[in-house]
Protein backbone atom coordinates (compact mmCIF):
# COMPACT_ATOMS: atom_id res chain seq x y z
CA UNK A 1 0.00 0.00 0.00
CA UNK A 2 1.19 3.57 -0.75
CA UNK A 3 1.09 6.08 1.56
CA UNK A 4 0.88 9.54 1.25
CA UNK A 5 2.10 12.12 3.82
CA UNK A 6 0.27 15.18 2.62
CA UNK A 7 -2.03 18.17 3.64
CA UNK A 8 -5.32 18.93 2.28
CA UNK A 9 -4.60 22.46 0.57
CA UNK A 10 -1.03 21.67 -0.34
CA UNK A 11 -0.95 22.25 -3.98
CA UNK A 12 2.49 19.88 -4.68
CA UNK A 13 0.54 17.56 -2.51
CA UNK A 14 -2.96 18.07 -4.68
CA UNK A 15 -0.48 17.29 -7.97
CA UNK A 16 0.28 13.59 -6.30
CA UNK A 17 -3.28 13.04 -5.21
CA UNK A 18 -4.84 13.88 -8.94
CA UNK A 19 -2.42 11.27 -10.02
CA UNK A 20 -2.39 8.34 -7.75
CA UNK A 21 -6.48 8.38 -8.41
CA UNK A 22 -6.21 9.07 -12.01
CA UNK A 23 -3.93 5.75 -11.93
CA UNK A 24 -6.34 4.57 -9.17
CA UNK A 25 -3.49 3.23 -6.82
CA UNK A 26 -4.95 2.62 -3.71
CA UNK A 27 -3.22 5.28 -1.04
CA UNK A 28 -3.17 5.66 2.88
CA UNK A 29 -2.92 9.88 3.90
CA UNK A 30 -0.80 10.56 6.51
CA UNK A 31 -1.97 14.14 7.48
CA UNK A 32 1.39 16.96 8.76
CA UNK A 33 -0.52 19.61 9.77
CA UNK A 34 1.32 22.44 7.84
CA UNK A 35 -0.73 24.93 10.06
CA UNK A 36 0.38 23.19 13.80
CA UNK A 37 4.17 22.78 11.63
CA UNK A 38 4.15 19.04 11.99
CA UNK A 39 6.39 19.48 8.97
CA UNK A 40 9.53 21.05 11.10
CA UNK A 41 9.31 18.30 13.58
CA UNK A 42 12.12 15.89 13.76
CA UNK A 43 10.45 12.81 13.17
CA UNK A 44 8.73 14.22 9.81
CA UNK A 45 11.99 15.80 8.98
CA UNK A 46 13.62 12.75 9.34
CA UNK A 47 10.79 11.34 6.39
CA UNK A 48 11.65 14.96 4.60
CA UNK A 49 14.33 17.17 5.47
CA UNK A 50 13.02 19.55 3.01
CA UNK A 51 10.35 20.26 5.66
CA UNK A 52 7.54 20.08 3.41
CA UNK A 53 4.58 17.96 1.78
CA UNK A 54 4.31 15.61 0.29
CA UNK A 55 6.61 12.66 0.83
CA UNK A 56 5.65 8.87 -0.57
CA UNK A 57 6.22 5.90 0.99
CA UNK A 58 6.26 2.85 -1.64
CA UNK A 59 7.33 -0.14 0.50
CA UNK A 60 10.84 0.66 1.84
CA UNK A 61 11.13 3.38 -0.92
CA UNK A 62 10.63 6.53 0.43
CA UNK A 63 10.77 9.79 -2.05
CA UNK A 64 10.21 13.74 -1.57
CA UNK A 65 9.71 16.57 -4.03
CA UNK A 66 6.13 16.23 -5.72
CA UNK A 67 7.33 16.26 -9.79
CA UNK A 68 9.87 13.41 -9.05
CA UNK A 69 7.02 11.46 -7.24
CA UNK A 70 4.61 11.85 -10.48
CA UNK A 71 7.65 10.96 -12.47
CA UNK A 72 8.02 7.43 -10.29
CA UNK A 73 4.18 6.84 -10.19
CA UNK A 74 4.27 7.27 -14.09
CA UNK A 75 7.47 4.66 -14.38
CA UNK A 76 6.25 2.20 -11.78
CA UNK A 77 2.65 2.49 -12.32
CA UNK A 78 2.37 3.07 -16.17
CA UNK A 79 -1.12 2.34 -16.49
CA UNK A 80 -3.71 5.26 -17.07
CA UNK A 81 -0.97 7.23 -18.30
CA UNK A 82 -0.23 11.27 -17.65
CA UNK A 83 2.76 11.23 -20.28
CA UNK A 84 2.69 10.80 -23.87
CA UNK A 85 4.94 8.90 -25.82
CA UNK A 86 6.16 11.12 -28.17
CA UNK A 87 9.29 12.98 -27.49
CA UNK A 88 8.28 16.62 -28.14
CA UNK A 89 4.70 16.06 -26.48
CA UNK A 90 6.52 14.99 -23.75
CA UNK A 91 9.22 17.86 -24.06
CA UNK A 92 6.05 20.27 -23.61
CA UNK A 93 4.28 18.67 -20.70
CA UNK A 94 7.53 19.06 -19.34
CA UNK A 95 7.83 22.82 -20.37
CA UNK A 96 4.39 23.41 -19.29
CA UNK A 97 4.54 21.60 -15.89
CA UNK A 98 7.79 23.40 -14.98
CA UNK A 99 6.50 27.14 -15.86
CA UNK A 100 3.80 26.04 -12.12
CA UNK A 101 6.59 23.86 -10.45
CA UNK A 102 9.27 25.97 -10.75
CA UNK A 103 8.35 29.39 -11.57
CA UNK A 104 5.25 30.30 -9.74
CA UNK A 105 5.01 27.87 -6.95
CA UNK A 106 7.87 28.15 -4.90
CA UNK A 107 7.87 32.06 -5.06
CA UNK A 108 4.38 31.70 -3.50
CA UNK A 109 5.19 28.64 -1.13
CA UNK A 110 4.08 29.89 2.49
CA UNK A 111 7.73 29.70 3.30
CA UNK A 112 8.88 32.19 0.74
CA UNK A 113 6.15 34.06 0.65
CA UNK A 114 4.22 35.02 4.73
CA UNK A 115 7.69 33.99 6.07
CA UNK A 116 10.11 35.17 4.13
CA UNK A 117 8.98 38.23 2.34
CA UNK A 118 6.23 39.42 4.90
CA UNK A 119 8.30 38.05 8.11
CA UNK A 120 11.51 38.37 7.47
CA UNK A 121 11.70 41.35 4.87
CA UNK A 122 8.64 43.20 6.69
CA UNK A 123 6.33 43.43 3.84
CA UNK A 124 2.62 44.65 4.40
CA UNK A 125 -0.46 43.03 3.59
CA UNK A 126 -0.31 44.79 -0.18
CA UNK A 127 2.88 44.40 -0.47
CA UNK A 128 2.22 40.70 -0.25
CA UNK A 129 -0.46 40.37 -2.35
CA UNK A 130 1.23 42.06 -4.70
CA UNK A 131 4.37 40.00 -4.65
CA UNK A 132 1.67 36.59 -4.83
CA UNK A 133 0.12 38.33 -7.96
CA UNK A 134 2.92 39.58 -9.38
CA UNK A 135 4.24 35.96 -9.86
CA UNK A 136 0.56 34.02 -10.64
CA UNK A 137 0.21 36.24 -13.76
CA UNK A 138 3.92 36.34 -15.05
CA UNK A 139 3.44 32.41 -15.44
CA UNK A 140 -0.20 32.05 -16.20
CA UNK A 141 0.57 34.83 -19.01
CA UNK A 142 3.35 32.61 -20.46
CA UNK A 143 1.06 29.48 -19.57
CA UNK A 144 -1.58 30.84 -21.54
CA UNK A 145 0.63 32.26 -24.30
CA UNK A 146 2.27 28.73 -25.16
CA UNK A 147 -1.53 27.31 -25.23
CA UNK A 148 -2.09 29.59 -28.04
CA UNK A 149 0.90 29.06 -29.87
CA UNK A 150 1.10 25.06 -30.18
CA UNK A 151 -0.66 22.96 -32.00
CA UNK A 152 -0.62 20.01 -29.50
CA UNK A 153 -3.14 22.04 -27.18
CA UNK A 154 -6.44 20.38 -27.22
CA UNK A 155 -9.51 20.21 -24.65
CA UNK A 156 -6.45 19.67 -22.04
CA UNK A 157 -2.68 20.99 -22.46
CA UNK A 158 -1.84 18.47 -24.32
CA UNK A 159 -5.01 17.13 -26.54
CA UNK A 160 -8.08 15.37 -25.31
CA UNK A 161 -7.29 14.04 -21.88
CA UNK A 162 -5.30 14.84 -19.06
CA UNK A 163 -1.31 14.48 -18.53
CA UNK A 164 0.88 15.84 -16.02
CA UNK A 165 0.91 19.80 -17.72
CA UNK A 166 -2.51 19.64 -16.05
CA UNK A 167 -1.95 17.80 -12.73
CA UNK A 168 0.68 20.63 -12.26
CA UNK A 169 -1.84 23.19 -13.50
CA UNK A 170 -5.05 22.47 -11.32
CA UNK A 171 -3.65 22.76 -8.14
CA UNK A 172 -2.17 25.93 -8.76
CA UNK A 173 -5.31 27.58 -10.01
CA UNK A 174 -7.15 26.54 -7.01
CA UNK A 175 -4.53 28.48 -5.32
CA UNK A 176 -5.26 31.55 -7.17
CA UNK A 177 -8.62 31.07 -6.75
CA UNK A 178 -8.54 31.20 -3.14
CA UNK A 179 -6.19 33.92 -2.76
CA UNK A 180 -8.95 36.04 -5.38
CA UNK A 181 -6.39 36.36 -8.41
CA UNK A 182 -8.56 37.86 -11.54
CA UNK A 183 -8.14 34.95 -14.02
CA UNK A 184 -9.99 36.70 -17.21
CA UNK A 185 -6.79 37.25 -19.10
CA UNK A 186 -6.67 33.13 -19.10
CA UNK A 187 -9.53 31.70 -20.96
CA UNK A 188 -7.69 28.63 -22.50
CA UNK A 189 -6.56 27.94 -18.79
CA UNK A 190 -9.57 28.08 -17.22
CA UNK A 191 -11.44 26.28 -20.38
CA UNK A 192 -8.88 23.21 -19.15
CA UNK A 193 -9.49 23.55 -15.41
CA UNK A 194 -13.31 22.73 -16.60
CA UNK A 195 -12.53 19.77 -18.57
CA UNK A 196 -9.95 18.57 -15.96
CA UNK A 197 -12.45 19.54 -12.89
CA UNK A 198 -15.43 17.05 -14.51
CA UNK A 199 -13.19 13.94 -14.37
CA UNK A 200 -13.57 12.01 -11.31
CA UNK A 201 -9.58 11.93 -10.65
CA UNK A 202 -8.98 15.67 -9.87
CA UNK A 203 -12.85 16.15 -8.17
CA UNK A 204 -11.23 13.38 -5.58
CA UNK A 205 -8.16 14.70 -5.26
CA UNK A 206 -9.11 18.54 -4.53
CA UNK A 207 -8.98 19.80 -1.08
CA UNK A 208 -12.88 19.73 -0.19
CA UNK A 209 -13.04 16.07 -0.70
CA UNK A 210 -9.70 15.18 1.19
CA UNK A 211 -10.41 13.22 4.49
CA UNK A 212 -8.61 16.42 6.38
CA UNK A 213 -10.75 19.05 5.17
CA UNK A 214 -12.62 21.22 8.08
CA UNK A 215 -15.89 21.36 7.76
CA UNK A 216 -17.66 24.29 6.23
CA UNK A 217 -14.41 24.81 3.83
CA UNK A 218 -15.03 27.15 0.82
CA UNK A 219 -15.81 25.22 -1.87
CA UNK A 220 -13.33 26.10 -4.80
CA UNK A 221 -12.91 22.78 -6.90
CA UNK A 222 -15.27 20.72 -5.08
CA UNK A 223 -19.09 19.78 -6.79
CA UNK A 224 -20.72 22.55 -6.84
CA UNK A 225 -17.61 25.13 -7.39
CA UNK A 226 -18.98 28.66 -9.15
CA UNK A 227 -16.79 28.19 -12.23
CA UNK A 228 -18.02 25.15 -13.32
N1 LIG B 1 9.29 21.42 -4.44
C1 LIG B 1 8.53 20.75 -3.43
C2 LIG B 1 7.77 21.77 -2.63
C3 LIG B 1 7.19 21.18 -1.37
C4 LIG B 1 6.57 22.27 -0.53
O1 LIG B 1 7.20 23.27 -0.24
N2 LIG B 1 5.33 22.05 -0.12
C5 LIG B 1 4.65 23.05 0.65
C6 LIG B 1 3.16 22.88 0.54
S1 LIG B 1 2.57 23.06 -1.12
C7 LIG B 1 5.04 22.91 2.10
O2 LIG B 1 5.09 21.81 2.61
N3 LIG B 1 5.31 24.03 2.76
C8 LIG B 1 5.70 24.00 4.13
C9 LIG B 1 5.96 25.36 4.69
O3 LIG B 1 5.73 26.37 3.99
O4 LIG B 1 6.39 25.41 5.86
C10 LIG B 1 7.57 19.73 -4.07
O5 LIG B 1 7.16 19.95 -5.22
O6 LIG B 1 7.26 18.70 -3.46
Amino acid sequence: MLILHDYFRSSSSYRVRIALHHKRLDFEIRHVDLVQGQQRMDDYKALNPSAGVPTLIDGDFKLTQSPAILEYLEEEYPANPLMPADHQARAYVRQMAMIIATDIHPLNNLKVWKGYVGKILGADEQGLQAWYMHWIHEGFAAYESLLGASNLTGDFTLGDSPTLADVHLIPQLYNARRFKADLSAYPKICAIEKNCMRLESFQKASPESHPNAPNGIEIIHGPGAAFL
